[in-house]
């Protein structure tokens, strides 16, 4: 069997999803592609065969399309992933499933509201699938290090996308963080605080770098430093401590240059390269679960939402001077929440 994909945007990430799953995924065969922008559709048709459309709409009602991998831009998700439910097609969405809490958690009640079946959809949180990210989960769980502490990670890009600000910062780039960081400690993040050293002055549409602090519910802090603006290169560390060593991501560097009694490393401009292999586990893992009609091992709508809360609570923390807040994972569906209920904050300053 081969699983007819249609692609919902065309951009960076649209193209990279359309060429590997074109090029490396088995059983997936990419039929469609819309974008706006037709230009864009037509270049990613010209490498894949896909006919194009200039609506998400028409693409994800066609007929040639099994299953929709969407890569639009984020405020677009929530009303596309909709439309795939109306459809009942699996939905691959890139992260996040949907910038708000309220717009997951609608998402999440639309899809348990469908009887039967296995889940629709799929949310791209890649690193998830990442294999360094993997064997240090694992060394983790075989306690290689004791119990874990603390976990210092750096999420750096060379520059900032265009109309995004402080809160996009947290709901774009630092969502990978929020998942990460819960799903390698395997324990859900209960309380965060958010800080700001001076702004890089190369950045004036956003607070640059920021620093999260996430605590789990066990106990363990994540320190993280996001900075869009790093200019030397794309670079992810993540280094965890614990009682009895450190487990760290190894450097992702192309060349290590030893000269003039100097040495130095290269870096990939963005994240394609760092994520390749990531990006073509997770779409074969999406694929291989269409195809066997079981539920895909990506990360769910559930774990959407619950990053998404963890998110707002930064902006809110962001908005509130750096207090820390406590997240209640546990709040009732959106048509039972009361406005403003989503979390409590403490009094508690950093
Ligand atoms: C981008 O959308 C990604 O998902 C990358 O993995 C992340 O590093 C980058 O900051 C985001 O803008």
């Amino acid at each position: 069997m081969t699983v007819r994909i249609g692609i919902i945007g065309a951009g960076v990430m649209g193209s990279d999803h359309a060429r590997i799953l074109h090029g490396s995924i088995a059983g997936a065969t990419v039929t469609a592609v819309a974008d706006p922008a037709q230009d864009r559709a037509r270049a990613v048709a010209r490498e894949t065969g896909a006919r194009t459309f200039s609506s998400a709409e028409e693409l994800i009602a066609s007929p040639f399309v099994d299953a929709v991998l969407i890569a639009s831009h984020d405020s677009a998700h929530a009303k596309q992933v909709i439309s795939c439910l109306e459809h009942r097609k699996p939905v691959l969405c890139e992260k996040p499933l949907a910038p708000t809490v309220s717009e997951c958690q609608d998402l999440v009640d639309r899809q348990n509201a469908l009887t039967g079946g296995i889940p629709l959809i799929s949310v791209g949180f890649m690193r998830r699938f990442h294999p360094a990210y993997r064997e240090l989960k694992d060394l983790l769980e075989e306690g290689a290090i004791g119990r874990p502490l603390m976990v210092l990670s750096s999420h750096r890009n060379v520059s900032s996308y265009p109309d995004g600000n402080s809160a996009s910062t947290i709901t774009n780039s630092g969502i990978h963080e929020i998942d990460v960081t819960a799903w390698l400690l395997n324990s859900p993040i209960e309380s965060v605080s958010w800080h700001a050293p001076r702004n890089t002055a190369l950045d004036g549409s956003r607070q640059d770098p920021q620093i999260l602090h996430l605590r789990t519910a066990d106990g363990v802090l994540t320190s993280v430093d996001v900075f869009l603006n790093a200019r030397y290169g794309y670079e992810v560390r993540c280094e965890v401590v614990g009682e009895r060593g450190t487990l760290e991501l190894a450097r992702p560097h192309l060349t290590t240059t030893n000269r003039a009694q100097t040495g130095s490393r290269s870096y990939t401009a963005d994240w394609r390269p760092v994520f390749a292999d990531a990006y073509r586990l997770q779409s074969q893992a999406w694929i291989n679960a269409l195809i066997s009609g079981t539920r895909p091992a990506l990360a769910t709508a559930e774990d959407a939402l619950t990053a998404a809360r963890v998110a707002q609570a930064l902006v809110d923390s962001m908005n509130s001077a750096g207090a820390t807040i406590t997240i209640n994972h546990h709040q009732p569906s959106a048509d039972e929440s009361h406005a403003g209920g989503e979390h409590e904050r403490t009094l508690t300053h950093v």
